[in-house]
């Protein structure tokens, strides 16, 4: 195994795999032994809902007993607990939302809850907390006053960030953007339409994305396009990478099990950045998948490994890939370097650009003819990733 630090959710491995159409095929697991157990596979990290690791509705003391128990199997395998986040989505009080419920006693429900587990989160010394508004939505467009959800939806995420700012917690925010499912329309569907909200929030600056592939690609979304955007906007605090087939519902497979071309180029600018350099991710490579319905115990354990060893694998022919020189070359044919070039000149004027005629005295026609040789770069990604 590579040194990545490879981190997974407890509710992962965890699923017992009860879907809308069946019962449970496999037993729950002990959170405290599935962490062992991660670390044994050589996992670095796990993340949790609060309601994984203690039941809904749990008296303190049995609370305190499920948080100690991971804690504990934490500290004795060395696995780090980097991320915590919220069930507010199981429990039938949530079934109009927590944070936009149309109930306002819902809705200051929902954020202690969310409280409660900022502060577990940092006992338990994690860095980001997520936040998936799964319920956070409508069936029908004449269910809410938009405008107002929106408004609660924001009141809610900036209340969050103000109260970890007022414990002096280091933890950052990642909000999870889904389109669909559990509700027919969820807010905050993309990450483009996270970063809008987050930019107006008063305490934004700790509030970010953690968006994962199979939510985009349930978009029709490019996973890839969307993690730059959120790096280029200082953003990606967190990812959930997993495998998806385009548009249905969400699949939650093992990553690169869905689209893998996809899914390289997703590792490829998480090992190695933009080609004109940039920003980069420094966070964990965290799995959220489901192992599928079919498989019992060994398949769980199996899928897990899965994810680290594709991971492996694409990092691996990535760098291959970005090294090869021949890529290097189809790069500087294609433009991808000149990319990189502002568009005006340093300082340049508008008066000095629209008096520069050399800018309207190209050759249009020849110049149109260039050929960038995107197949043929296209091309030498795929023979590095299967041939
Ligand atoms: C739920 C969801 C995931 C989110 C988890 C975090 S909960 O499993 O489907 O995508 O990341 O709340
Ligand atoms: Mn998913
Ligand atoms: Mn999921
Ligand atoms: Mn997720």
């Amino acid at each position: 195994m590579s040194d990545i630090k490879y981190s997974f959710g407890l509710w992962t491995v965890g699923w017992p795999a009860n879907d809308p159409f069946g019962t449970a095929t496999r037993p729950e697991l002990d959170p405290a032994e599935s962490v062992r157990k991660l670390a044994d596979l050589g996992a670095w990290g796990f993340t949790y809902h609060d309601n994984d690791v203690f039941p809904f509705g749990a008296s303190e003391a049995d609370r305190q007993a499920g948080i100690d128990s991971v804690k504990k199997a934490a500290q004795e395998s060395g696995l780090v607990c980097e991320m915590v986040t919220t069930n507010t989505f199981s429990h039938p009080i949530f079934k109009d939302g927590a944070f936009t419920s149309n109930n306002r006693d819902v809705r200051r429900f929902g954020l202690k809850k969310v409280l409660r587990s900022v502060d577990n989160a940092a006992e338990m010394g994690a860095s980001t907390f997520v936040m998936w508004g799964g319920r956070e939505g409508t069936e029908y467009d004449n269910s809410k006053d938009l405008a107002s959800a929106h408004a609660r939806y924001a009141e809610g995420i900036d209340t969050v960030a103000a109260y970890i700012k007022s414990k002096g917690y280091d933890l950052r925010i990642g909000l999870e953007p889904k389109p669909n499912e559990p509700r027919g329309d969820i807010f905050l569907p993309t990450i483009g339409h996270a970063i809008a909200l987050i930019n107006t929030l008063d305490n934004g600056d700790i509030v970010g994305l953690n968006p994962e592939t199979g939510h985009e690609q349930m978009a029709g979304l490019n996973y890839t396009h969307g993690l730059a955007l959120a790096l280029y906007c200082g953003k990606l605090f967190h990812i959930d990478l997993n495998g998806q087939h385009g548009p249905r519902y969400d699949q939650d497979l093992v990553f690169g099990h869905g689209d893998l071309l996809s899914a390289f180029f997703t590792v490829d600018l998480l090992e190695n950045g933009f080609p004109n350099g940039g920003p980069r991710y420094e966070g964990p490579r965290h799995f959220d998948y489901k192992p599928s319905r079919t498989e019992h115990l060994d398949g769980v354990w199996e899928s897990a490994k899965a994810n680290m060893a594709t991971y492996d694998m694409l990092a691996a022919k990535a760098k291959a890939y970005r090294e090869d020189p021949k890529v290097q070359a189809a790069f500087e044919h294609a433009g991808i370097f000149e990319l990189g070039e502002s568009t005006l000149g340093a300082g340049e004027s508008f008066e000095a650009f629209l008096a520069d005629e050399s800018v309207d005295g190209i050759d249009v026609d020849a110049t149109a003819e260039r050929d960038y040789g995107l197949v043929r770069l296209h091309q030498l990604a795929l023979e590095h990733l299967i041939g």
